[in-house]
């Protein structure tokens, strides 16, 4: 149904945003919406290759980025996008990107627009290795106020932000998001405008799906282990789970809000202060989660209170309903209090 035929009054994300935090945060969000809208459409037709000439976008791109990963060109892709287009608002001082070294600050008439009041941090496609296996992926995105250096800002904790939230490239392209005033979702219509669709999202206080990657378990501290054990032993209030993991954050955290439960990347040997980002993975979704009454902790505390050191520091993620995220919070903290 386009927009001509609906009765309804359909909100855009950037009207919502205007009405309730001004045109400065609003533009930000129509860069962003702009921007997803051509990575979904780039996205849905990566399938066809090189049909229509002009070369296939799947693949790597032949780079590796400050992560010391393969960088995918649909990575680069959206890299470049939410750069150009969030570079071209007066509101935006510079970028944080996964993809780059640090941090990409515009001028405006030579000089940074006295107006710009933000810095946009984002991880322009997280679940890169499910790209070429048209499996869902996302883009994720942190809006915190420019205060003195850009740095500066950007290191300040989660509890800071002045937005966060994701876009969801599944069977449906959704924008969730969050100001600081409770979850609502945006809908890419067919006029490729993202449309108000949920308001007020309320993740469920316990869930049936735990996700991890348990083949990195014989990796975990053992709490971890004991109490994914417990879950599936029906120890949580007798609550059955199941297991659920896509390899994709975004798309498992989203599940996780709809449905509840819990998503866990502990630390590992491989990595042991955790394998996800926290200024543009954890922090965006902690804040979007504990705004839907859930919660999210690195371990031991409150994850949006965990402060870093530097803008590609990674961290443990264990993020969903607020029982099961209290419960291995407690776990953590036992076990610190035993080791001491
Ligand atoms: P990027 O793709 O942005 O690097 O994100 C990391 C990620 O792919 C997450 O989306 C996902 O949750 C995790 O890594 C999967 O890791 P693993 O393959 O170790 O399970």
């Amino acid at each position: 149904m386009t927009s001509q035929e609906s009765t309804t009054k359909l909100v855009t994300v950037e009207e919502y945003v205007a009405a309730r935090a001004g045109a400065g945060l609003a533009e930000v969000f129509g860069a962003i919406a702009v921007a997803a809208r051509q990575i979904e459409r780039k996205i849905r037709l990566a399938g066809l290759g090189d049909l229509y000439g002009g070369g296939s976008i799947y693949g790597a791109a032949g780079a590796v980025n400050v992560q010391g990963e393969q960088q995918q060109k649909l990575d680069v892709f959206a890299n470049d996008l939410l750069t150009q287009l969030l570079g071209e608002s007066s509101h935006v001082a510079a970028i944080v990107s996964e993809e780059d070294e640090g941090p990409v600050e515009f001028e405006h008439g030579g000089g940074r627009n006295p107006a710009a009041e933000f810095v946009v941090v984002f991880d322009p496609l997280d679940g890169s290795s499910n790209i070429d296996v048209n499996v869902n992926v996302g883009t994720i995105f942190s809006v915190v106020r420019l205060v003195g250096d850009v740095v500066a800002s950007v290191l300040k904790p989660g509890t800071e932000q002045a937005a966060a939230g994701y876009v969801l490239y599944g069977p449906s392209a959704v924008m969730v998001m969050t100001i600081g005033s409770g979850v609502a979702a945006f809908t890419l219509d067919e006029d490729e405008r993202f449309v108000l669709t949920a308001e007020g999202m309320r993740m469920p206080e316990q869930g049936p799906y735990y996700s991890a990657n348990e083949a990195n378990a014989g990796s975990w501290p053992e709490v971890y282990r004991e109490f994914v054990g417990g879950l599936v032993a029906g120890e949580l209030g007798g609550q059955e789970y199941g297991s659920r993991y896509i390899g994709s954050l975004v798309a498992d955290f989203h599940r996780t809000l709809l449905k509840g439960g819990v998503f866990l990347y502990p630390p590992t040997k491989k990595a042991p202060r955790g394998k996800l980002r926290l200024l543009y993975e954890a922090y965006p979704l902690a804040m979007v989660a504990e705004q839907a009454g859930g919660a999210a902790v690195d371990g031991e505390s409150r994850l949006l209170e965990v402060r870093a050191a530097g803008i590609h520091d990674r961290t443990p993620l264990v993020i969903g309903s607020r029982t099961e995220v209290e419960a291995l919070r407690k776990a953590v903290q036992k076990t610190a209090e035993e080791v001491e």
